[in-house]
């Protein structure tokens, strides 16, 4: 059997610390599958994740063979088959969103550039680390090597959040919640498409026969729970994103059920109007090897008009980051 070699940047962090043991349990790419991880970290925290490596041998998991720590991203990355970026500068107070696109940019830009030389050439990249369309978009603009199609931002955890929020309001069982897409930016202007979605194969406007809640309480509660976990916890979410990146791995490389799709910004390919190239969150299917864009989804006025603030944001976020490449 292939052994499968993940990097994973920002080991040492929240989300890293909840991720780690379940990516090489066994649960992703099943019992047999021989991992090797990378983890990449800045030089500060290497002992830390030290620490966490003493932990992984601890499980004794069987598919885990082998793990390299690192702060240089030529080694980390070579050879990935998977790269999962999580790492990078969290907002201090007084940061202005384009000083942290910045710096975040020019993170994702070197990482780019190593994924693109060392990786294997089937790499898949997944960007978690915020904001995560527009630094996988930089990621993907500087892989030349790699196809367009292996480059993946997470925004499964605002699925998976709007999934709950619905069944919670609807008293049903999240498994009732179908064809819930996340479209747009993972930030506060993402458009979770309540009116596509099913509760127990019907609409969810007949199940919820709130309409005020559905267009005004249940996009704003997606859109800023991370900010209210934030506000809860004194931390930010990393459990229920590990999670997600989980979800994510699972959904890309099985193929989806019949009649439904999950979230995933991917490289726009010019459908619903958004612009080529661009990484926006749109419902994909997956054949387990290749994914496409759901085409057929009908949005209504008030759906188009989310979805076109949101492309406004992240063509702002594109413009900003895009002094980064000259
Ligand atoms: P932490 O601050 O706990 O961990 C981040 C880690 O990245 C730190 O250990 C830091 O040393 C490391 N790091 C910084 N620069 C690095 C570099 N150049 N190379 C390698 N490692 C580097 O944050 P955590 O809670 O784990 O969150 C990580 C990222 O996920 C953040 O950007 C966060 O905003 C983002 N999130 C994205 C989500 C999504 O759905 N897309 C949801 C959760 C999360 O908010």
């Amino acid at each position: 059997m292939k052994k499968i070699r993940i990097a994973v940047t920002g080991a040492a962090g929240q989300i890293g610390y909840s991720l780690l043991f379940r990516l090489v349990s066994g649960e992703v790419f099943g019992k047999k599958a021989e991992i090797e991880l990378s983890l990449i970290e800045v030089p500060q925290l290497l002992g830390a994740l030290k620490g966490v490596v003493m932990e992984l041998e601890d499980c004794a998991f069987s598919c885990l063979k082998k793990v390299l720590v690192t702060d240089q991203v030529e080694k980390g990355f070579e050879g990935a088959d998977w790269a999962v970026l999580v790492g990078g500068v969290p907002r201090k107070a007084g940061m202005e969103r384009g000083e942290l696109l910045t710096i975040n940019g020019s993170i994702f830009l070197g990482q780019g550039k190593a994924i693109d030389q060392y990786a294997d050439k089937n790499c898949r990249v997944l960007v978690v680390g915020n904001p995560c369309n527009t630094n996988a978009y930089i990621v993907k603009s500087v892989c030349r090597r790699i196809s367009e199609q292996n480059f993946f931002a997470l925004t499964l955890l605002d699925q998976n959040r709007a999934v709950a929020q619905l069944a919670m309001k609807a008293g049903a069982d999240v498994k009732s919640v179908s064809r819930l897409a996340v479209w747009g930016n993972h930030s506060a202007t993402q458009y979770p498409d309540f009116d596509n979605a099913l509760i127990d194969g019907k609409p969810v406007s007949e199940v919820i026969k709130d309409k005020q809640w559905l267009k005004t309480t249940f996009i704003e509660t997606v859109q800023k729970r991370g900010a209210a976990i934030i506000e809860a916890r004194g931390k930010s979410s990393a459990a229920s994103a590990a999670n997600a990146i989980i979800d994510a791995i699972k959904k890309v490389i099985s193929p989806t059920p019949q009649g439904e799709f999950f979230s995933m910004a991917v490289a726009s390919d010019g459908s619903y109007g958004i612009d080529k190239g661009l990484m926006f969150s749109f419902p994909i299917v997956s054949n387990g090897e290749s994914w496409e864009i759901v085409k057929d989804i009908p949005l209504n006025a008030f759906s188009k008009q989310k979805i076109q603030e949101s492309l406004e944001e992240l063509k702002m976020e594109k413009m900003e980051v895009s002094r980064l490449f000259v």
